[in-house]
């Protein structure tokens, strides 16, 4: 069955991306577990009868349509960014509060000089030290010393303009999260490596979607480890919403089926999916990521309405690599970048939006139910140059 996915490799430098793959997604001392793969014997037989399709079909299809084919982005309306101000002086200043590290980087390189090939350089390598990765701080520099190279500079100035050079690589990216008020319900993956934010973020989300009038219920797709399933079920309490469990070891397919029915049944706006990171290897994930994907679309054809990858900004370049595996697992709609607030590379997203063009959600700034925060372009910026409002 996994041959289906997991063709033999015989170029050395696939292989070597595999091993790197495998470290990401399989810390040292893991255990080895494994899903079961047979979710259809936890099914009982009027859930087999409505399902009315074999696990055969289903890895049939996969073959022909391993990801669905529709993307959040063809129907994204350009919604009210930060709709909602109230909170913003209070997730601002602690984002700044996270981003300050990165931003004496850039001041302690800034003073009144002349913008020479040296002042460039010194630039330069202030952005990558900020995470921004080589690539999207060459860019940066190079748009930069456009008009400017021989000119007396300030730091005021340098700053300003860099902040208006990264909120147009930012721009593009910012797009919440699209719910479609049509749709019951709509069904939301959320991916990611072990320690991500994952758990963490769908609790955040409950919470701001029920402030917004949503009904939201949770499934604990990831079923390897009791603790993750009794960490949902208390962000489940915290918001008072229901969420769909199995036993542990129980395939994390069936729980998103069940999860699907049970959410149709109770007219539920929006079903948050909590997956595993942490699994034996890539070929498990991806067969496990994508049979969830397989189970849902027999319920709704465009399920799951957006695929969530959430990535630790603390990780730095890493996150990077994680988009990179994690594109080849599944189709991403959009990235949640976590862990902001105590971070020094929260640089790390410029780099992200200038290299993947993935929609960023929103990001967290803390690990409580309100830490979430929608993402826009022009404030991060700042923060990240340390520009006072
Ligand atoms: N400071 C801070 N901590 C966070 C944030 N988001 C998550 N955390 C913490 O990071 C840790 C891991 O978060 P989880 O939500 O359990 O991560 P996960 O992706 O579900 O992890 P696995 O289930 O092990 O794969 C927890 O201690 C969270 O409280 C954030 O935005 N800021
Ligand atoms: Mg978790």
């Amino acid at each position: 069955m996994g041959m289906i996915f997991w063709r033999r490799k015989n170029n050395s430098k696939e292989q070597d991306q595999d091993a790197r793959d495998e470290r990401l997604l399989h810390r040292e001392k893991d255990p080895d577990i494994e899903p079961s793969t047979d979710y259809e014997s936890d099914l009982s037989e009027d859930q087999k009868h409505d399902l009315k399709e074999t696990e055969e079909d289903i890895i049939e299809e996969l073959d022909t349509a391993p990801v669905p084919s529709h993307t959040i982005l063809d129907d994204v309306k350009e919604l009210e960014e930060l709709s909602d101000h109230t909170e913003e002086g209070g997730w601002l200043s602690r984002l700044s509060g996270g981003l300050k590290k990165s931003s004496k980087k850039f001041t302690d390189v800034l003073t009144k000089r002349k913008l020479d090939d040296a002042a460039l350089e010194e630039l330069e390598e202030a952005l990558i030290m900020a995470d921004l990765g080589p690539k999207t701080a060459a860019k940066i520099i190079a748009d930069f010393s456009e008009n400017r190279f021989g000119k007396e500079v300030d730091e005021d100035e340098i700053k300003i303009v860099l902040a208006s050079l990264i909120t147009g690589i930012l721009k593009p990216v910012a797009k919440p999260l699209y719910i479609r008020s049509e749709t019951k319900p709509n069904v939301i993956l959320m991916t990611g490596v072990n320690g991500a934010g994952k758990t963490t973020t769908i609790g955040k989300l409950a919470a701001r979607y029920q402030r917004d009038g949503k009904k939201v219920m949770m499934a604990a797709a990831d079923t390897f480890r009791a603790a993750a399933v009794d960490q949902l079920k208390v962000w489940g309490e915290r918001n008072h919403c229901h969420v769909v469990t199995k036993d542990i070891g129980a395939d994390p397919a069936s729980v998103a089926f069940e999860a699907y029915q049970k959410a149709k049944d109770d007219n539920v706006d929006i079903l948050l999916i909590d997956t595993a990171g942490r699994l034996h290897n890539k070929k498990n994930l991806m067969e496990e990521l994508q049979k969830i994907i397989r189970v849902l679309q027999k319920q709704d054809e465009d399920a799951p309405h957006s695929t969530v990858l959430v990535l630790d900004s603390t990780t730095g370049q890493n996150a990077l690599s994680q988009v990179e595996t994690f594109k080849e697992l599944v189709s991403i709609n959009g990235l949640i970048v976590t862990k902001l607030d105590g971070s020094a590379k929260g640089g790390v997203v410029v780099a992200l939006a200038d290299q993947y063009g993935i929609p960023i959600h929103a990001v967290g700034v803390g690990e409580g139910i309100n830490d979430l925060q929608p993402f826009t372009a022009d404030s991060y910026a700042r923060s990240l140059l340390g520009i006072e409002e």
